[in-house]
């Protein structure tokens, strides 16, 4: 990406009920942000138009009343919190958000304490699938509750398939068939963040972790995260599994036949290799798992 513009706020302060101590939550204290947005000023600077920028005077009332809504526990949360809300402006293209806690209890002299994260809207690619219980109606009710969380917008999803198990020791005719789909977000949270929050989810509908590969109620992956590779313990991106999964790439495909899976190229190649490997997709009437959403991203 060309090196952008930036906007800096710094010095917003506003009092918050923020942290761990019945003291805090009591009493509250004043928490102090520093934010700088990255964005193109090239159109605001040429023409001297409000409406090509970020109004500065509305974006410093908006991230000090994130300060001063619900408490959270942490200033990591807070500094989340206050993210999404400046990328919610569609010209934000990333965002610098620094969170002070300048009375914080700490119980030595000490000049400051602060959190400092980058973040950018990132598109992600989730697979779902189920194949436990009634799973049309709980990959719905999942679709819809990712939609609600902080930080997480849907852009749009694929039609709904049904596939045969694949068990590590391979397709089992026997056990229940899976629903599956794609579905595509955009997101302010980082990538271990937004996998904590499908976990969430997961864990929301009943999912059960005792056998690898094993039945399920609802599975949430993470397939791609914009152009990440990520390779931790908890977290291996893009997935692993996905460049040789019908039931992953047969639906992304319907929802973007466009998409490419880095590492492995175009995803209709993919899935057409994937196909001719025997995997068996069937269309599974339903009606669409997503209408547009516009919520804002906070
Ligand atoms: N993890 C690492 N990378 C990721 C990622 N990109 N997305 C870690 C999500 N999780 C990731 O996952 C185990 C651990 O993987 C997590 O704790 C996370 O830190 P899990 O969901 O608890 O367990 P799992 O799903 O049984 O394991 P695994 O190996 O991820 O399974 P897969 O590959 O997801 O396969 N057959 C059909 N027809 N349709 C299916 O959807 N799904 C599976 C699950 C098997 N057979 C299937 C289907
Ligand atoms: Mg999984």
């Amino acid at each position: 990406m060309t090196r952008l513009d930036q906007l800096t706020l710094t010095g917003l302060t506003g009092h918050g009920y923020h942290g761990v101590f019945p003291e805090e939550r009591r009493d509250g204290q004043p928490f102090v942000v520093d934010v700088t947005v990255h964005l193109d000023l090239g159109r605001a600077g040429a023409g001297d138009v409000l409406a090509d920028t970020i109004h500065y005077g509305e974006l410093a009332v908006e991230i000090v009343a994130a300060i001063e809504r619900d408490p959270v526990d942490l200033i990591e949360t807070l500094a989340e919190r206050i993210a999404a809300v400046v990328l919610d402006h569609e010209s934000a293209a990333a965002v610098d958000v620094t969170v002070h806690k300048p009375q914080a209890p700490i119980p030595v002299p000490f000049d400051g304490v602060s959190v400092r994260l980058h973040r950018a809207r990132t598109r992600a690619i989730i697979a779902v699938g189920a194949n436990l219980g009634d799973r049309e109606a709980t990959i719905r009710q999942a679709v819809a509750e990712l939609a609600t969380r902080p930080g997480i917008r849907l852009r749009r999803a694929s039609p709904l398939v049904e596939t045969p198990a694949l068990r590590t020791s391979g397709v089992d005719e026997a056990a229940p068939a899976y629903l599956n789909a794609v579905i595509e977000l955009e997101t302010t949270l980082a990538a271990s963040g937004l996998l904590v929050e499908l976990q969430r989810v997961e864990d929301a509908h009943g999912r059960t972790r005792e056998v690898r590969w094993g039945d399920r109620t609802l599975d949430l992956d993470l397939v791609t995260f914009g152009e990440a590779r990520l390779d931790t313990p908890d977290l291996v991106v893009p997935h692993p599994r996905a460049h040789e999964r019908a039931f992953v790439l047969v639906p992304w495909a319907e929802l973007d036949a466009e998409a490419v899976l880095p590492g492995h190229g175009a995803v209709t190649t993919l899935r057409d290799r994937a196909l001719a490997a025997g995997e068996r997709v069937e269309a599974y009437p339903a009606a669409p798992l997503v209408t547009p959403l516009t919520e804002p991203l906070r």
